[in-house]
């Protein structure tokens, strides 16, 4: 089936084996693997999830817009250190093969380029990976910085509108479909003291005092691919959500990805906590990057970014857990609910640890601005 699929995009070489690999929270995600001229070359093929994505048209015209412009970016700075994603064409010159399964329903497939001598990380201990990982998405934004914003789609509506995420987790409390709210009253009355603080950037962006740019908005660890080598970034991936937001978005998500302590479904929370040693590299690898192009409000708000984003996706694991567990993939009963603890407790470390993250935050601007004006 995953076989007859595949063959209708324009991939050189004999198809060798297409196999299931578990990976991200959201598509069906299959590697190919193909034979050509003797060389073995690997293929991603993913479904586009619908129930999170109502638009995959969109999605990948987004997507396809971002790549060429990355790409071309690569070319002009003579950059041969990088990769971009790849999205392969059907043979009938589409970027997605659109299908009816058998209950008539219709689906929607995708392919790309294996990003080559590259791997990725759940999560990590390892302080150059974190730096790369930082590096990586820093220079992701300052490629795209002069990428036309208002051609973009919004795939998710709202997707870090955290004002309306809180409004919107309220109601489900409300509604209680899977009867688990008597369940979660401590985790539901930790976000109802932080309400507050849900309104912070959405309202910075409406009163213009700070810029919206091109964001990933996903800035999970294990969306940079890195040399299996040398740890350098290779390339990011997963660009389903790239839209127009707050370079804040990207921060804050990435160091609530890459310096935890422990994983992000980690149950035993005496593990988990924001490594001081890690937030560092992060926001060293982040900032040599950016730093010249940023606004001196972003760089105070970049703290409460981290924050922010934690309470936002513990908020929206908890939600999950309430509504029954709707959107995100779960390999048990109460997996979303690990989740929910497992985000909340680092939202509480965040906070005691905020005075030290951002006067390091502020130091490590202070030194790759200046570095960034020199070596223009
Ligand atoms: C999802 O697809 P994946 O696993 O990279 C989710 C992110 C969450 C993340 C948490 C489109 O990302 O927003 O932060 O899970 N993506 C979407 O693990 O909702
Ligand atoms: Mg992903």
């Amino acid at each position: 089936m995953k076989e007859e699929l595949i063959k209708n995009f324009a991939i050189p070489g004999n198809l060798v084996k297409i196999q299931p690999i578990t990976a991200g929270n959201i598509h069906k995600t299959y590697v190919a693997t193909y034979l050509e001229e003797g060389k073995e070359r690997q293929y991603l093929m993913q479904q586009i999830n619908q129930y999170v994505f109502k638009n995959p048209y969109e999605v990948m015209d987004n997507i396809e817009g971002i790549t060429k412009h990355l790409q071309k970016e690569l070319e002009k700075n003579g950059d041969k250190a990088h990769q971009v994603l790849q999205v392969i064409q059907t043979k009938d010159g589409h970027n997605m093969y659109v299908c009816q399964n058998e209950a008539g329903d219709t689906e929607f497939y995708r392919v790309y380029n294996f990003i080559q001598h590259g791997t990725s990380y759940d999560t990590t201990q390892s302080p150059e990976v974190v730096h790369s990982v930082g590096k990586a998405f820093g220079n992701f934004q300052k490629l795209l910085k002069e990428y036309p914003i208002g051609t973009l789609a919004e795939t998710i509506k709202d997707f870090h509108h955290t004002k309306n995420r809180y409004t919107n987790w309220e109601q489900n409390v409300e509604k209680d479909r899977a009867n688990r709210v008597k369940t979660v009253k401590p985790e539901i009355d930790f976000i109802r003291a932080r309400k507050e603080v849900c309104s912070l950037l959405v309202d910075k962006l409406k009163n213009k005092e700070i810029p919206y740019r091109v964001t990933h908005n996903d800035t999970k660890v294990n969306n940079v691919m890195l040399d299996e080598q040398t740890k350098d970034f290779l390339a990011v991936i997963d660009l389903d959500t790239v839209m127009p937001g707050s370079g804040l978005y990207d921060y804050g998500d990435g160091i609530r990805s890459a310096t935890s302590n422990a994983a992000e479904d980690e149950a035993d929370l005496s593990k988990v906590y924001l490594r001081m040693d890690l937030f560092e590299c992060y926001t060293d690898g982040y900032l040599s990057e950016l730093a010249p192009y940023l606004v001196a409000e972003e760089v105070r708000l970049m703290g409460e970014a981290i924050r922010l984003l934690t309470l936002e996706l513990g908020m929206r694991f908890l939600e999950d857990y309430i509504n029954g567990d709707l959107y995100f993939k779960c390999d048990y009963a109460t997996h979303n609910l690990d989740r929910a603890r497992n985000q909340l407790k680092l939202v509480e470390d965040i906070e005691s640890k905020m005075e030290d993250i951002q006067g390091y935050i502020q130091k490590s601007y202070e030194k790759y601005r200046e570095w960034g004006v020199t070596k223009k």
